[in-house]
């Protein structure tokens, strides 16, 4: 059969009848044609260029959209949307009406949930695949989840409940050792062990979840092989597949977090255009850096987002001070109060959109114990380029509502660097939110 064409795809049911080599023709023919839509319209390329050939084995093993495969947070599923048939949607990503930057229903019937926040896609897994068991279907659900979600509180209270499952549900874990920056904490030591396939084993297997790996996740005939394997094998299910991100990009590796999204580059030098010098996210960092300089007292907390902060200076100066918890936006607000606790002035630079997570822990931790913690929160309000599920308009509605909780929205650059230096360097006595937009 000739290899089908990336503009030609209209259902991955175009791709079954491919032999392995014509797939791997396809993979290659895919990597092109994203890493050239991309320098023209921004995306999340490096995770994109991570599973091509895991997507493709999927779409050829699984009959989607009858087996539901859920995208966990749903930044890497431009090859689903190849092989769904949206090639000539790419130009309009990122754009007005366009192609949706994160998965939304409407889109496509492949299409199973609308995610953009991490660590959802096993929790919803379960539900679909107990809705299934009560209907009598032994239809598969698919849950796709990177190591750097993997860490969310919400995807280990969703593998305790899958644990329970006689469904046809499988886990795919696309480890590539990365968040948005290097993945951290134990997960990503368990990962990284020499021995990791017999650990990890051991690991799910003691939660009661069927164990298989894959360490060559950009092999396409592996993947199958691995696929079809678990497709009969008993249930609920654990495939880890080994992928690296930015794959056969050259030069992606030298800089890893720009590849994870990139604005529109040039596909050679991999150079990105002119982007603004001075935002309130930068001016906000700079000021952090500043008092952390001064006193010795204070601890930066972050959860997988050190870009959209500004941290990464004071992460280079003051790296046992400056403490990346991994996407757990709900424990980097109570580890927070712990140390306010034990008189540490803690702040946490939140991503506005993804501080709803931690909205009980504001309550419950901080606000109720009227505690000293500072709460920097960057792309409040409309976060434009980020898109519609990105935006920081609930914080204020709800901020405003909590007890103790004293709120800072400064005017101008100057007030934002005064506000973080007068409460920093002074004795802050209650919990305090400092808000600030995308832009200058
Ligand atoms: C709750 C939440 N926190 C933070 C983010 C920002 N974010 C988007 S993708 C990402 C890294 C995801 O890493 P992983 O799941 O391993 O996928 P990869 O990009 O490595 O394929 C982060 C931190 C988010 N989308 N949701």
């Amino acid at each position: 059969m000739a290899i089908p064409t990336i503009q030609s795809i209209k259902s991955p049911r175009d791709i079954k009848g491919c032999t392995v080599a014509e797939l791997e023709a396809l993979a290659a023919e895919i990597r092109r044609f994203l890493i050239e839509s991309c320098a023209k319209t921004g995306g999340h390329i490096g995770a994109n260029l991570g599973v091509i050939e895991l997507t493709i084995a999927m779409h050829y093993v699984f009959d989607s959209p009858k087996d539901q495969i859920v995208w966990d947070t749903s930044h890497q599923v431009y090859t689903h949307r190849i092989l769904t048939g949206r090639a000539s949607m790419f130009p309009t990503l990122n754009s007005l009406h366009g192609m949706a930057r994160f998965v939304r229903r409407e889109e496509n019937i492949h299409d199973i949930m609308d995610a953009s926040h991490g660590g959802t896609s096993i929790s919803t897994a379960v539900g679909l695949s107990k809705a299934k068991e009560m209907m009598g279907s032994n239809e598969t659900v698919i849950a796709v989840i990177g190591d750097g979600s993997l860490v969310e509180g919400m995807a280990w209270e969703a593998l305790n409940h899958a644990a329970t499952l006689k469904s046809n549900m499988i886990i795919v874990i696309n480890d590539n050792g990365m968040a948005i920056a290097k993945n951290v904490g134990g997960i990503a030591k368990l990962f990284s062990n020499t021995n990791w396939q017999q650990k990890c084993s051991q690991f799910f297997g003691a939660l009661g979840l069927n164990y298989f790996s894959e360490s060559e996740g950009h092999n396409i005939g592996r993947l199958i092989g691995s696929l079809k394997k678990i497709k009969d094998g008993p249930r609920p299910a654990v495939l880890h597949v080994k992928t690296e991100k930015g794959h056969k990009l050259k030069g992606a590796q030298e800089h890893p977090y720009k590849m994870h999204f990139s604005p529109p580059f040039d596909p050679w030098t991999l150079k990105v255009g002119k982007t603004p010098k001075v935002t309130y996210g930068k001016i906000a960092g700079d000021a952090l850096y500043d008092v952390m300089k001064e006193d010795t007292s204070i601890v930066t907390i972050f959860p997988a987002t050190p870009y959209a902060s500004y941290v990464e200076r004071c992460l280079e100066e003051f790296p046992d001070r400056t403490i990346d918890v991994g996407m757990a936006e709900q424990h980097a607000l109570c580890f927070s109060t712990g140390l306010a606790l034990n008189g540490i002035k803690p702040v946490i630079c939140y991503q506005a959109t993804f501080m709803q997570r931690a909205m009980d822990q504001i309550i419950h931790d901080a606000c109720f114990m009227d505690l000293p913690v500072t709460l920097m929160v960057v792309r409040s309000g409309f976060a434009g380029y980020d898109g519609p599920t990105h935006h920081g308009i609930f914080d204020l509605p709800y901020l405003r509502s909590f007890p103790n909780l004293k709120i800072f929205y400064p005017k101008d650059r100057f007030e934002l660097r005064r506000i973080i230096k007068e409460r920093l360097l002074g004795k802050p006595k209650h919990p305090m939110a400092i808000l600030y937009p995308y832009e200058p």
